[in-house]
C-alpha cells in the first residue's frame, strides 16, 4: 500500500486569489474529490511577487507576465498536491481550457470564469512542471501519506 501510494501521479494545483475572493474554494476542491483524486496536501498563502515570477518563470517573455504575477501575489492562494491515476491530465481536464471564453461548460474555469487574466485556477500541465511546481511550493514533510478507505472502491 506504501509502495503504491509513493508511485502514484501527483499535480500541483492552485486557486488563485480571485477564487478565494470569490467564495469558490470548497466548489472547487469538491470538483477533484468527488471525481476520486486524493488530496495529499493544502495550505493557504500569500506567495511573493518574486515567488510568483518563479512559478511562471516559463512564461517570463509573455506580455502578460509582469500583470500575471502581480496578480497571483495579490492575495490569497490555495496551495494543493493532488493524486491519482492520470491526475495531471485529466486535472486539466477538470480545470478546462486557458481561456474560459473557450472553456467547456462542465469545467472549472468555463462554469466559473470569464476572462483569462482572472480564471481562477492552475494546474500543472505534465509530468515534470507537476514535479518542479510540487518541489517549489511545498516541503517534503508537507505531502501527507495515508490510506483512504475510498480508494479500495475507487481502484
Ligand atoms: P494554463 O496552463 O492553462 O494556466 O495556461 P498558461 O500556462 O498558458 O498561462 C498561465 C496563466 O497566464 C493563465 F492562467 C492566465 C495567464 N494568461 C493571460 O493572462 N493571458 C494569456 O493570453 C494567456 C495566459
Amino acid at each position: 500500500q506504501e509502495a503504491h501510494a509513493a508511485e502514484m501521479e501527483r499535480t500541483f494545483i492552485a486557486i488563485k486569489p480571485d477564487g478565494g475572493q470569490r467564495g469558490l474554494v470548497a466548489e472547487i476542491i469538491c470538483r477533484f474529490e468527488r471525481k476520486g483524486f486524493k488530496l495529499v496536501a493544502i495550505k493557504m498563502l500569500v506567495p511573493s511577487k518574486e515567488f510568483a515570477q518563479k512559478h511562471y518563470d516559463d512564461l517570463k517573455e509573455k506580455p502578460f507576465f509582469d500583470g500575471l504575477c502581480e496578480f497571483l501575489s495579490s492575495g490569497p492562494v490555495i496551495a494543493m498536491v493532488w493524486e491519482g491515476e492520470g491526475v495531471i491530465k485529466y486535472g486539466r481536464k477538470l480545470i478546462g481550457a486557458t481561456d474560459p471564453q473557450k472553456s467547456e461548460p462542465g469545467t472549472i474555469r468555463g462554469d466559473l470564469a470569464v476572462v483569462v487574466g482572472r480564471n481562477i485556477i492552475h494546474g500543472s500541465d505534465g509530468l515534470e512542471t507537476a514535479k518542479n511546481e510540487i518541489n517549489l511550493w511545498f516541503q517534503p514533510q508537507e505531502l501527507v501519506s495515508y490510506t483512504s478507505n475510498a480508494e479500495n472502491w475507487i481502484y
